[in-house]
């Protein structure tokens, strides 16, 4: 029996950690506990690597958004690989923290770039692999970066305009409406409110 791959996803500050927390909670009291969490970009030795130079850039050497979009997916691909596609196949559950949607939503919302390149390098590189559920923690950007400013320095991607977190999130919101295994959480509400949302989706899920 393989294992499900649930993602969360959302903008900075929505409160991934916290939705990650409730995920395994939930699926624990369901008797599903093994289960193994990624992070992406990361989550192997080279993920991680590339994760470093994407949040903070290297030397004097600008990262042109190309070359950001082609390390995501290298970093993807090694842990899709290497660590995703082995823990299902064991019938481990895999919840991790974004996935491909977080690239449609920044490089191809909010970097804007071309969709079709983005488009041909997804099915290149994935194929067909896709989370069996995504839970998207939908914030306003303003709340978000808040939330986020308030642990301390911002990383490369966490500077950019709020302009660009706007179009991040109309695209994050725009292809949940297309894809019924995305669910949109209001995470602008309490901690407590936003488990609870939770709580209701993937039960409901975890029993249809
Ligand atoms: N990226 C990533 C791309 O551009 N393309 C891609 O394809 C991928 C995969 C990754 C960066 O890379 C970009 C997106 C990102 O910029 P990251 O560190 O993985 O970076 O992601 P971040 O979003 O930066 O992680 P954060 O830690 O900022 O966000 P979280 O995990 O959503 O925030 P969290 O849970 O730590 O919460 C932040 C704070 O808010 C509080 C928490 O206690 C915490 O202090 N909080 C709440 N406060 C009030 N009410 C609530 N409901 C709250 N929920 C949480």
């Amino acid at each position: 029996m393989t294992g499900k791959f649930i993602v969360i996803e959302g903008l900075e500050g929505a409160g991934k950690t916290t939705a990650i927390n409730a995920v395994a909670h939930i699926l624990i009291q369901h008797s599903i506990d093994d289960l193994q969490f990624t992070r992406e970009p990361g989550g192997t030795p080279i993920a991680e690597a590339l994760r470093n130079m994407i949040k903070n850039g290297l030397d004097n050497d600008p990262l042109t958004d190309k070359a950001e979009l082609l390390m995501l997916y290298a970093a993807r691909i090694q842990l899709i690989d290497n660590v995703i596609k082995p823990a299902l196949k064991a019938g481990k559950w895999v919840i991790g923290d974004r996935h491909d949607l977080s690239t449609q939503a920044y490089q191809g919302g909010g970097r804007q770039l071309d969709q079709t390149f983005i488009t041909t390098l997804k099915e290149q590189v994935l194929g067909d692999f896709k989370p069996d559920l995504t839970l998207y923690l939908d914030i306003a950007p303003e709340i978000g970066l808040m939330r986020a400013k308030a642990r301390g320095k911002l990383d490369r991607i966490e500077q950019q305009s709020l302009p660009f977190f706007e179009r991040v999130r109309q695209r994050y919101l725009d292809l949940a409406k297309q894809d019924n295994t995305i669910m949109i959480i209001d995470a602008a509400q309490s901690i407590d409110n936003v488990t609870k949302q939770i709580e209701q989706i993937l039960t409901k899920w975890l029993t249809k």
